[in-house]
């Protein structure tokens, strides 16, 4: 009922609907209608009423909202259909019970906390109230090899919809951390759900440090949040609308052989490009010149004119005071 008030005022483009033509066209009554107003309040909705003129829809919530967010989508497929729940253990693991329940490519998970929530290797990833946690279901029409790339893909998108809705810097820290001057913004977690070999179907999880303090993750965590850079807390809705959006296109583009291109995106968007750099790799540690990555995502290191790849890795930069050679 909540949604159809909502639909009714939102086709208004701001101007007012009488609370009796709300009452005709659901079959309710005017207390009734009265009532949801003031739900609609409660969860963030900012909602004019006058007598004589009725109610007028002046402001959705920033915090995270289904129909809010529904009314941001720009995109064909992904987001269509959308789950969101005030608390799930993980995005990503719900994300797995979706796939096997056989829901649509595009499915959207999103949580507004996780008490599990994980990182890769089954590293905990801190989850507050406040972050936007989702997780995205794709089948998308490449093979494993590609769909593979859709980590760096992610990254890609979440840098764009940073710089296009606040301008802000933040870059990419191999394979898949988005930083800004070292601290971590945010996290991607690409699972594959299903057997291998077979029609597969991929969750890309997203994690966004927004609209929380620092204080509210551990103190030792390299971190910071979107509210923290930009002294503002950030419209939810928009944000999650703008990375679906952007990882959209890109899904797009490598579907149409564009793996090239993404590998050029990624790489404008590194942090620590031509700098020397630690990798650790399974209690393994190489010192070298970061050069970039190759079209699968494996990272390149120039030791003293000899390349090594690594498809996994933990990355150690300069500039983030993590190393000083
Ligand atoms: C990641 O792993 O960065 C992937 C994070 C993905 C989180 C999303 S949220 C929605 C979906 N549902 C899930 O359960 N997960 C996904 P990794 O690169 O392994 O980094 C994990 C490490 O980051 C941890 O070991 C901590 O050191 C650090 N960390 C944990 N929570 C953090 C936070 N909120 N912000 C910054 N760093 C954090």
């Amino acid at each position: 009922m909540r949604e159809k008030i909502l639909d009714l005022l939102g086709n208004q483009q701001g101007e007012f609907l009488s609370g009796e033509s709300i009452s005709l066209s659901l079959n309710i009554t005017r207390a009734a209608v009265w009532k949801q107003i003031q739900v609609l309040r409660e969860v963030g909705y900012e909602i004019e009423a006058q007598t004589k003129r009725g109610y007028r829809l002046v402001k959705a919530p920033t915090s995270l909202d289904e129909w809010a967010l529904k009314r941001e989508l720009r995109t064909a497929a992904l987001g269509r259909q959308l789950c969101l729940f005030d608390e799930l253990s993980s995005t990503n693991d719900s994300g797995k019970d979706f796939v096997r329940q056989g829901r649509d490519h595009g499915t959207v998970v999103l949580a507004k906390r996780q008490t599990t929530g994980h990182g890769r290797m089954q590293r905990v990833w801190e989850s507050p109230l406040g972050g936007l946690w989702m997780s995205v279901l794709l089948k998308p029409k490449l093979n494993l090899a590609d769909a593979a790339k859709l980590t760096l893909s992610t990254g890609v998108a979440l840098v764009k919809a940073f710089r296009t809705l606040y301008d802000l810097k933040i870059g990419i820290k191999w394979p898949n951390d988005l930083v800004y001057e070292g601290k971590k913004v945010a996290g991607i977690l690409g699972e594959v759900a299903g057997e291998w070999n077979t029609v597969q179907t991929l969750i890309l999880g997203i994690g966004v440090n927004a609209n929380f303090a620092r204080q509210d993750l551990s103190p030792e965590l390299p971190a910071t949040t979107l509210r923290e850079l930009l002294g503002y807390e950030v419209n939810l809705n928009q944000l999650a609308a703008m990375i679906l959006l952007e990882l959209e296109r890109e899904v797009l583009a490598l579907e149409q052989g564009d793996a090239q291109g993404l590998r050029e995106r990624w790489t404008s968007y590194a942090v620590g490009l031509g700098s020397p750099v630690i990798v650790e790799r399974a209690g393994e540690t190489f010192t070298g010149i970061f050069q970039g990555i190759q079209e699968n995502g494996e990272l390149v290191l120039d030791q003293e004119g000899k390349e090594i790849s690594f498809s996994s890795g933990e990355v150690k930069l300069r500039s983030e005071g993590q190393y000083c050679p």
